[in-house]
């Protein structure tokens, strides 16, 4: 059965975000990706960590956690390990994801599921009243912040790639049919895919909002504002590796383009590589059963609750050692 963005809603919980914040667009844009991909919601489960990001999951109608701070991906991996037959999506904040949650985030990378990780951009800690997050630029003060910030930002693209994630994309919060693009390329995408959503938070970052990444403070000769966004893609960027010998000039490329902020910056696709083996494919081959039956479909008791393990002689190992 096609399935419509509304069979995705959930109808009797109210969004509590701000009136303006891009989480509700990041709402919009993954039930619009979960109908056009054809998925069921009982197919999806969605994982969050905590902050206004985390509230993700109640309103988009799939199974959903809400889990820890920071512990969105170790949640979400051990999910997808379990059970590799669900669509696993992680989301979660740039502090979650980037600060708490960061040695999980290099982790992902170095694993490589066959999931999706959207961090939220807002260079704040919007749930907690608009802290710098550590996407926020050095000498920039958003208007909770007492002095500018003293911090340089972690680059979320870049760490992506020097992690081993094997997709990595940047989408925008107000542009939600690219945002669903993106995000239907992400869960295509055969490896950990990593999207990062630029996101305005029209409370604590008077900044990077939404009318400065559309440019109205720059308009051209008409009054057009001239929207500081770029589309990799329609430029002519070419992110795909189609062999190894130009993984690392993909990488590069990647990096520069990775780089770009202020006047002009990329949205789209800068880097996937679908040559490399996902854990799913590395562990099948030593479990040639692991996806027909994986973790959470093996049965762990008889009818009567006994347990199907004989953990008799690992117990008397214990005694004697
Ligand atoms: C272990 C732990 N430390 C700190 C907090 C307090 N806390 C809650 S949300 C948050 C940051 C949220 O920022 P971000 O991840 O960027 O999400 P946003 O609200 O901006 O979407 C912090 C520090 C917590 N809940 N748990
Ligand atoms: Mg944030």
């Amino acid at each position: 059965m096609a399935r419509k963005p509304s069979d995705f809603k959930v109808a009797d919980v109210y969004a509590d975000w701000c009136p303006g914040c891009g989480d509700f667009g990041i709402m919009n844009g993954l039930q619009m990706a979960f109908a056009d991909l054809g998925l069921e919601p009982h197919q999806i489960v969605l994982v969050s960590g905590i902050g206004c990001s985390g509230k993700e999951p109640h309103n988009v109608k799939c199974y959903g956690v809400h889990t820890l701070h920071g512990r969105t991906l170790p949640f979400a991996m051990g999910i997808k390990a379990a059970n590799p037959n669900l669509e696993v999506v992680a989301i979660g904040g740039d502090g979650d994801g980037l600060g708490i949650g960061a040695g999980h985030f290099v982790n992902a990378g170095r694993r490589d599921l066959d999931m999706t990780y959207i961090i939220h951009n807002n260079g704040v800690y919007g749930l907690t009243k608009g802290q710098a997050s550590p996407t926020l630029r050095r000498d920039v003060q958003t208007k909770a912040l007492p002095r500018p910030n003293i911090n340089d930002p972690v680059n979320p693209i870049g760490l992506a790639l020097i992690s081993g994630f094997t997709f990595a994309a940047r989408s925008y919060a107000h542009d939600v049919r690219h945002l669903r693009d993106t995000i239907k390329q992400g869960v295509q995408h055969k490896g950990m895919a990593f999207i990062e959503c630029l996101q305005p938070c029209p409370s604590y970052n008077n900044i990077t909002t939404k009318a400065w990444y559309s440019g109205e403070d720059r308009k051209d000769a008409q009054g057009k504002p001239q929207s500081r966004l770029y589309k990799l893609d329609e430029a002519g960027f070419d992110p795909v590796v189609k062999d190894w010998s130009e993984d690392f000039k993909r990488k590069v490329a990647a990096l520069e383009k990775a780089q770009e902020w202020g006047d002009r910056i990329p949205i789209g696709v800068f880097y996937k590589n679908e040559l490399e083996p996902t854990f799913q494919e590395r562990y099948s081959k030593r479990i040639p059963f692991y996806i027909s039956k994986p973790p959470a479909k093996q049965k762990l008791c008889d009818d009567n609750g006994y347990s199907h393990v004989d953990l008799t002689q690992f117990l008397e190992e214990l005694k004697t050692s």
